[in-house]
């Protein structure tokens, strides 16, 4: 559902049949990253603001400049709001607009990573040590090296190496990158050519590098071939997460401009992946993000919409859903209002 106005009987039918509720309402929240650490949900979501920007193709309407984290003790009970995690004055590097986080934890130590655009009008990703799962965040003084693009989710391998996955296009500005190098005038690729994938690189012991340059994750589709530029239905917009279940690995992302939330199925953490599914039909507002948690044996789908602002698309509110796979490790569809 893209953005644009509802009605309130449209938006009473919506909120009817919602199979969720906004996990809190006196903030807005998005692009929720959800893990489990100290035996709580920890949920790492975009702290969204009417920042007085139009809405425009490439996101200029998000201008977050703060982050919250939310704790629940289950998936399925009250959130609290934890307090202010990591503000954009504190970062020396971040100019404006700080989109989705992750977090991570190494060693009894928490790293929040997070995307803002520099002075120069580029997003980078940067990290924040803390000593709690909430933070408070004390963030490195300049971006990670090698980083570039938005939606970091950090993930950490049953042997202990944790890889960062990022990138989204049109606002995310990936498709201004090829080989890790950038140049204005690349644009998303069109027709027949591959679709452009995400990134990946592992992470240094100290979880505040990268340990390799990234490389770009392929998708593949039914006949092994990689997923078309020009199939939007499929191919990688944004938002990664990685999971794993029943001893695969499996990415799921954001079709972006058709609002669906897919995944893909492989054996390593670096792919190549092939297509499985649709987990979620669209939502209310043009935005969709996500994360996959497991808690206590069940799987939940944290993610948003913009039912709480009434449709719009910059102020969204993170909600979660109980996920089921099918004998085979597919993936249920959910549909978000029934
Ligand atoms: O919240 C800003 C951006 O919108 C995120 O970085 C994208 O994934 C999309 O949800």
């Amino acid at each position: 559902m893209a953005d644009r106005e509802y009605t309130e009987a449209e938006l009473k039918a919506l909120a009817d049949k919602a199979i969720s509720q906004p996990l809190v309402r006196h903030i807005y929240t998005a692009d929720p990253s959800a893990h489990v650490f100290e035996g709580k949900l920890y949920i790492y979501p975009s702290h969204d603001i009417e920042g007085g920007t139009a809405f425009d193709d490439d996101g200029g309407h998000f201008q977050m400049r703060d982050y919250h984290v939310l704790r629940q003790d289950s998936p399925d009970g009250p959130a609290t709001d934890c307090g202010l995690a990591l503000d954009i004055r504190d970062v020396p590097w971040a100019d404006r607009q700080m989109w989705a986080p992750d977090a991570a934890t190494r060693d009894g130590r928490y790293y929040f990573y997070f995307p803002a655009k520099k002075a120069d009008g580029l997003f980078q990703i940067g990290v924040a040590v803390g000593d709690r799962p909430e933070g408070p965040f004390k963030p490195e003084p300049e971006p990670i090296a090698g980083t570039y693009s938005i939606d970091p989710a950090v993930y950490a391998d049953a042997d202990g190496a944790h890889y960062m996955y990022f990138g989204g296009i049109w606002g995310g500005q990936l498709q201004k990158y090829r080989d890790n190098a950038y140049d204005a005038a690349h644009e998303e690729p069109v027709g027949d050519a591959p679709a452009l994938g995400p990134r990946v690189a592992r992470l240094s012991d100290d979880m505040k590098q990268l340990a390799e340059p990234s490389r770009e994750i392929v998708i593949l589709d039914e006949h092994g071939q990689p997923l078309r530029a020009d199939d939007h239905d499929r191919r990688y917009f944004e938002g990664p997460w990685m999971h794993r279940y029943q001893g695969k690995y499996y990415l799921s992302y954001s079709t972006g401009n058709t609002h669906y939330l897919c995944y893909a199925v492989g054996d390593s953490p670096y792919g190549p992946f092939t297509y499985g599914g649709r987990i979620l039909e669209p939502v209310l507002g043009w935005t969709t993000h996500h994360s996959i948690v497991e808690f206590d044996g069940r799987w939940w789908l944290y993610y948003h919409d913009s039912l709480l602002s009434g449709g719009v698309t910059h102020l969204r509110a993170v909600k979660v859903a109980e996920l089921e796979y099918d004998a085979d490790g597919g993936i249920r569809t959910l549909r978000p209002y029934g």
